[in-house]
């Protein structure tokens, strides 16, 4: 289906339905025959191929996991022969071994679409120059983004990571108008395009940013500072990579391509599927990947769904701004804190920096959590009592969003390192036995 030219997915919710239960059917048929991991599954739930009739019946399969990923390592969950696949990225985790996907020709044309697609929204097309800051090798960001480019017809930059001041001289030579990277490396190319002071010959439009949680606050304020748009791109390596949502130029959550992925948000206690607007688990089911097609993988990601039309006509489902994942939620005195309830509270208020680290430490069995924040250098010379000031100030902050006392430790500008993947919030320094 060629509909990102237009950059309207038109279709109606009963078209979409009956497209994803025709593509659903195929898909289990397929891992049925092809994947012994899948067939013994539902061999020992009593399920047949059969029995799968369209999406209404989605919650009868079994899910996936990460660990299933690891325990068929490397190319178990692979539903062709090994001569079809043409490209493997991996992902290593922190613990254990790397999760391995394979994709065929037709995977990568198709994931090639997606972020095109994703491309399109952000108002890029044939015309533009983009370059891709996402790092290239295992990792999909780099060549996932890099086909896409170039399938939309514009001209792809890759720049991979390494150099910020070298991409800067770049886009200003090049005339560059589109960039992708992950949101905390846009946040420090635009640190460095002030201290190069070259604004003014900066000719960007649209950056496509993802790859890790963010806050709108903190979208909103890089388009502020470098008089951009600025753009949410989900994609997870499991299922494809970048490109498996995006959102409009309204920014009312993600438009998930749904002919391709079929979203189910869960709680992830009792497993039960949630209603719409209501914050659980994405749980997503590849609906016609060759390679290595998952069934009802638990991405582990916190988000909610809704299917009203948005605003800018595009009929496929929203997934709202991500909350986090599940295992990055703290659970500090026994409360929930995500990383992203933090940012929103240091967005809030004018004297902080989105360059922030959270620090939790055990002293006896009490948790502790630290906020260091960077603030500008000026607050450094004023007299130690308005930094005091200052520092209550922030923790009062954070403290109406997570209702934990927090200690706040203010920092001179550029001590907290500055990423150009994905960026390390959290230093959790208890043991956990
Ligand atoms: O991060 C793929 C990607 C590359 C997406 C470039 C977007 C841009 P993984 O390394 O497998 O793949 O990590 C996937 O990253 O399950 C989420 O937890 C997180 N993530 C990805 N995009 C977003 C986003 C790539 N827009 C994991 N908002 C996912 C929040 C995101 N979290």
């Amino acid at each position: 289906m060629e509909i990102w030219n237009e950059a309207k997915e038109c279709m109606s919710r009963d078209q979409m339905t009956q497209l994803q239960s025709a593509r659903l059917k195929k898909a289990v048929t397929n891992v049925y025959h092809n994947v012994k991991f899948y067939r013994q599954k539902m061999q020992e739930m009593g399920l047949e191929p059969g029995d799968i009739k369209g999406i209404e019946d989605i919650n009868k399969l079994p899910f996936t996991t990460k660990a299933d990923l690891r325990d068929n390592y490397p190319f178990g969950l692979f539903a062709v022969p090994k001569t079809e696949i043409v490209r493997i990225h991996a992902s290593s985790g922190t613990t254990g071994k790397p999760t391995v996907v394979g994709y065929t020709r037709k995977d990568l044309d198709t994931w090639s679409e997606c972020v095109a697609r994703c491309l399109t929204m952000a108002g890029l097309g044939k015309d533009d120059i983009i370059q891709v800051a996402y790092g290239y090798g295992l990792f999909t960001g780099g060549l996932g983004a890099h086909y896409g480019v170039e399938n939309l017809g514009a001209t792809v930059v890759p720049m991979s990571t390494g150099n910020t001041k070298k991409l800067i001289n770049m886009m200003i030579d090049f005339e560059v108008t589109g960039l992708m990277c992950t949101p905390s490396y846009l946040m420090h190319i635009a640190e460095v395009i002030e201290e190069m002071g070259v604004k003014d010959q900066i000719k960007l439009k649209s950056t496509i940013n993802g790859a890790e949680p963010w806050t709108e606050a903190m979208r909103i304020q890089i388009e502020d500072r470098l008089n951009i748009k600025a753009f949410d791109i989900y994609g997870l390596s499991e299922l494809m990579g970048p490109g498996v949502a995006n959102d409009c130029e309204y920014h009312k959550g993600m438009h998930i391509f749904e002919d391709y992925f079929l979203p189910e948000i869960i709680d992830p206690n009792s497993k039960e599927s949630l209603e719409d607007n209501v914050t659980g688990e994405l749980v997503l089911t590849n609906l016609n990947k060759e390679g290595m097609p998952l069934l009802r993988y638990r991405t582990r990601d916190l988000t909610s769904i809704s299917h009203d039309v948005c605003d800018c006509g595009r009929t496929t489902a929203r997934l709202s701004r991500f909350k986090g994942r599940s295992d990055d939620m703290l659970i500090i005195r026994g409360v929930n804190v995500f990383p992203s309830q933090i940012e929103t509270a240091l967005l809030s208020l004018d004297e902080t920096t989105p360059n922030y680290q959270i620090i939790v430490d055990r002293v006896g069995s009490l948790d502790n959590l630290t906020v260091k924040v960077e603030v500008d250098e000026k607050f450094f010379s004023d007299e130690i009592r308005e930094l005091e000031k200052l520092e209550k100030k922030i923790a009062y902050a954070i403290q109406q969003m997570i209702g934990l006392a927090t200690k706040v430790k203010l920092v001179e500008p550029r001590s907290i390192e500055r990423s150009e993947g994905k960026a390390k919030r959290v230093i959790d320094n208890r043991k956990f036995d």
